[in-house]
């Protein structure tokens, strides 16, 4: 497989958060290859802590393929099925810490203790920063200490040393020798950029690199320093998404992404409407959210061309801290979840968004209109419109679209199949589409869709 540059066409990613190794390899053949999806961004698969918790993941005892989602071969088959249909893997790292915990015995066996992994790293692999009480950071404001203490307790590695460095390069070597195609670096912002930079400079290949750096208001650590490594995870968008759906007005984003809005460029930014930890902490918008705005967020987010988008695959969850049902075998049905899995990637309005993007690749935003602040629709070249309607009254309305005439299927409410189409379709007469748009919903249309072929 040739991994998808960000910038070409079919880079979508789906975040299967919590799935396990063989239910990936399924669902990359029966669904996500065939939908045009690139990527799927998989949990991390080195051997971590015990726990029913999903966060275990993120506290690492050594990097055995060995944890809840599966063994080496179970992880090293998911990738060759995922290739096979088409499907890259990207796969959270966690290269900035160990284990929180004091001590224990990993899901593979290995004991350890906060600053002892036999045979890989011991006290002095490890930053002991000297903040009363426990290393832990506090502000955020001070670089040193964001990159030296320890986020929420977790054993914060020296990645200054050559020692380190080399045990993480080894580590992410082993994962592209099994044909790994990039990594979600998980808490970036809490390595320094040239450190990460001397780590990717002794891996055997360049993977797609996707880097988690949140930014926040005044911290001297930005998002932006972190773009020569490659893409960084871009924050501010889920903020907008959220702001704007839930009553700022969508008319106006198009603005708030401009390139003058200081962000982190559209080529190197990595954007979703959530992920798995702002889908806990209120900081962006969920599946539990009211009037569909989940669901339109992501219809804009696949349509407007803006950075390299990741889809979230989810579960429903009461607690936060409740891992993932069936043992983490992720399951969906038709155009949906089941046993408590949500699916999102087959939702109809995502998976056929995600035909929208592949189809509109590369051509510009044209015939841009709003209507109330909560209503906004575009066409993509001669190639797609859109019209999304977060308002509470239905929009009416003649929108040009430059789309060849014909009729076309809804791509927002249904596929294409066969002959026809499984949901709505439209007819483009004079290049213009005449059609009242009910509250709460959008309309997606595009030429690899047609009602009439
Ligand atoms: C768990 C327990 C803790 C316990 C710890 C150690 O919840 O109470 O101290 O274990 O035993 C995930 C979970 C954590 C979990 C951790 C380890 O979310 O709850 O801790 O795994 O098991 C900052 C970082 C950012 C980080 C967020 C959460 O900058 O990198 O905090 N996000 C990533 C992952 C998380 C993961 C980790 C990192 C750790 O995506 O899922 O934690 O591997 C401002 C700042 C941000 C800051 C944010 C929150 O916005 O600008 O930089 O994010 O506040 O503090
Ligand atoms: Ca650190």
């Amino acid at each position: 497989l040739t991994s998808r540059a960000p910038g070409q066409s079919n880079n979508v990613i789906i975040q299967l958060f919590e799935w396990n190794w063989v239910s990936v390899a399924n669902e990359c053949k029966n669904f996500i290859g065939p939908a045009g999806y690139g990527y799927v961004q998989v949990s991390p698969p080195q051997e971590h802590i015990q726990g029913g918790q999903w966060w275990t993941d993120y506290q690492p005892v050594s990097y055995t393929l060995n944890s809840k989602r599966g063994n080496r071969q179970q992880f090293s088959d998911m990738i060759q099925a995922c290739h096979g249909a088409g499907v890259g893997v990207i796969v959270d790292t966690i290269w900035n810490h160990m284990a929180g915990i004091d001590s224990g015995t990993g899901v593979g066996g290995t004991c350890f203790t906060h600053y002892n992994y036999p045979g890989l790293y011991q006290n002095d692999n490890f930053h002991h920063c000297g903040l009363e009480p426990g290393d832990d950071i506090v502000n955020y404001k001070n670089r040193q200490e964001v990159q030296t203490c320890e986020l929420v307790n977790l054993a914060d590695l020296a990645t200054e040393t050559d020692y380190v460095r080399g045990k993480l390069a080894a580590y992410g070597n082993d994962l592209l020798s099994l044909g790994a195609d990039g990594f979600r670096l998980d808490a970036a912002k809490h390595i320094p950029q040239t450190d990460i930079a001397a780590i990717l400079g002794k891996l055997t290949r360049p993977p797609y690199i996707s880097q988690e750096v949140i930014f926040g208001a005044g911290e001297p650590i930005t998002p932006n320093e972190y773009t020569p490594n490659g893409d960084v995870q871009e924050f501010r968008y889920t903020s907008a998404l959220k702001s704007a759906f839930e009553g700022q007005g969508i008319s106006s984003l198009p603005n708030s992404l401009s390139p003058s809005n200081g962000w982190v460029p559209s080529d190197h930014a990595n954007v979703f409407v959530v992920n798995h930890d702002t889908e806990r902490n209120g900081q962006a918008l969920t599946y539990k959210d009211p009037n569909n705005a989940y669901t339109l967020a992501h219809v804009f987010m696949l349509a407007y061309p803006f950075g390299t988008p990741t889809v979230l695959s989810s579960y429903q969850f009461g607690g936060n801290d409740d891992g993932s049902p069936n043992n983490g075998n992720g399951q969906c049905s038709g155009t949906g979840g089941t046993n408590g899995w949500l699916c999102q990637h087959r939702w109809p309005a995502i998976a056929g968004l995600v035909g929208l993007r592949n189809k509109a690749f590369g051509t510009p935003v044209a015939n841009q209109v709003t209507g109330s602040s909560q209503q906004i629709a575009f066409s993509r070249g001669a190639v797609a419109f859109v019209a999304i309607n977060n308002d509470g009254n239905p929009w009416s309305k003649t929108f040009a679209t430059s789309l060849p005439d014909g009729s076309y299927c809804d791509v927002a409410n249904g596929a294409a199949s066969g002959s026809g189409c499984t949901g709505p379709s439209y007819t483009i007469s004079g290049g213009n589409l005449n059609v009242n748009i009910p509250a709460h919903s959008a309309i997606a249309l595009h030429t690899g869709a047609m009602g009439d072929k």
